[in-house]
C-alpha cells in the first residue's frame, strides 16, 4: 500500500484521539502515565462530553496531564485532589469530574480526602496510578511499595518492621458506602489496555448517572523509579505486583 493510500479515510485503523494535543511528553519511555492519558481522551471522546469534563490533576509526575489533554482542567494541592473534585461537581452537576493521582498522591497525603470522598458516595471517578514509588521526587518509598521491594529510602527493600505494611486503598474504598464501582486494571498489554477502557468507560457512566463515586487503580509501572528497563519492568510488575494487587473488579453495585 501506499501512503497516500493508507491515509485514506476508509483504511485508517487508528488515529490519535482528537483531545490529544501535538505537546511532546514528559514521560519516561514505557510509563504508564502516557496510555491511560489516551484512554481518558478516548472515553471523553466516545461519551461526547469533550466540552463538559473537567479532571483534577495531581501533584506527581502527572502534574502537567493538563499540557496533553484539551479539556478543562484544575491543579489541586498534592493529595487534595477529590475534595476539589467534590467542589466542582456540585457547583457543575452536569460535569463529567474525574481526578487523576499516583500512589503517593492518593494513598500518602491524600488518604482522607480519598477516604471520604469516597464514602460521601461524591459522583466522581478516581483514576488511581499505583507504580509503588514516588516517581517524581526521585523513586521513594509509598504506602503502596511491595515488602522487600527497593527504593531510594528503603534501599534494603522495605520491612514490615521498619516501615509496616503496604496499603491496599482499592480494597477499602470496594467496603465503603458511597463506591458504586471499584475495579483494579492495568496496562501493560494489548488485553489489559482494553479491560481498563471499559473500566473506565464504566466508571465515567456512572459519575455522569449519579450512582456514586468510582475508582479505577491502574497497576502501573515506573522504570525510571524501579531502576529496570520498561520490558523488564512489565515483567516485574506482573510477578511482583499482580500477586499482591490482583486485577479485576472488587465491587459493582449494578
Ligand atoms: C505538600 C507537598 N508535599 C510534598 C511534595 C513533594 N512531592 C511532589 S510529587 C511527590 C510524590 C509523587 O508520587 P506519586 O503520587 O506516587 O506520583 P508519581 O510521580 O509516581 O506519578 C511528592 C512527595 C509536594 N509537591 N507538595
Ligand atoms: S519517573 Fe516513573 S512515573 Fe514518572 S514519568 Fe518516569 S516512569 Fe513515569
Amino acid at each position: 500500500m501506499t501512503k497516500e493510500e493508507i491515509i485514506k479515510p476508509e483504511n485508517l485503523v487508528y488515529k490519535k484521539p482528537t483531545l490529544m494535543n501535538d505537546n511532546a511528553m514528559h514521560y519516561c519511555p514505557g510509563c504508564s502515565h502516557g496510555v491511560v492519558h489516551k484512554l481518558i481522551a478516548e472515553v471523553i471522546e466516545e461519551m461526547g462530553m469533550e466540552d463538559k469534563t473537567v479532571g483534577i490533576s495531581p501533584v506527581g509526575c502527572a502534574v502537567f496531564a493538563y499540557n496533553y489533554l484539551d479539556i478543562d482542567w484544575q491543579e489541586a494541592a498534592h493529595g487534595r485532589a477529590p475534595a476539589v473534585a467534590t467542589a466542582v461537581k456540585r457547583l457543575w452537576p452536569d460535569r463529567l469530574v474525574f481526578t487523576y493521582q499516583g500512589d503517593g498522591d492518593l494513598a500518602c497525603i491524600g488518604t482522607a480526602e480519598t477516604i471520604h470522598a469516597l464514602n460521601r458516595g461524591e459522583n466522581i471517578t478516581i483514576i488511581f496510578i499505583n507504580n509503588a514509588i514516588y516517581g517524581m521526587t526521585g523513586g521513594q518509598m509509598a504506602p503502596t511499595t511491595l515488602v522487600g521491594m527497593k527504593s531510594s529510602t528503603c534501599p534494603y527493600g522495605r520491612d514490615v518492621e521498619l516501615h509496616g505494611y503496604p496499603l491496599k486503598m482499592t480494597e477499602i474504598a470496594a467496603q465503603l458506602e458511597g463506591t458504586a464501582y471499584v475495579t483494579r486494571q492495568s496496562v501493560q498489554s494489548v488485553p489489559a489496555i482494553r479491560k481498563a477502557k471499559k473500566a473506565i468507560r464504566k466508571a465515567f457512566e456512572n459519575s455522569m448517572n449519579g450512582k456514586g463515586s468510582n475508582l479505577v487503580e491502574i497497576v502501573s509501572t515506573c522504570s525510571s523509579g524501579w531502576k529496570m528497563t520498561p520490558e523488564k519492568s512489565n515483567k516485574w510488575m506482573e510477578e511482583h505486583m499482580f500477586p499482591f494487587y490482583p486485577l479485576g473488579d472488587l465491587k459493582d453495585k449494578e
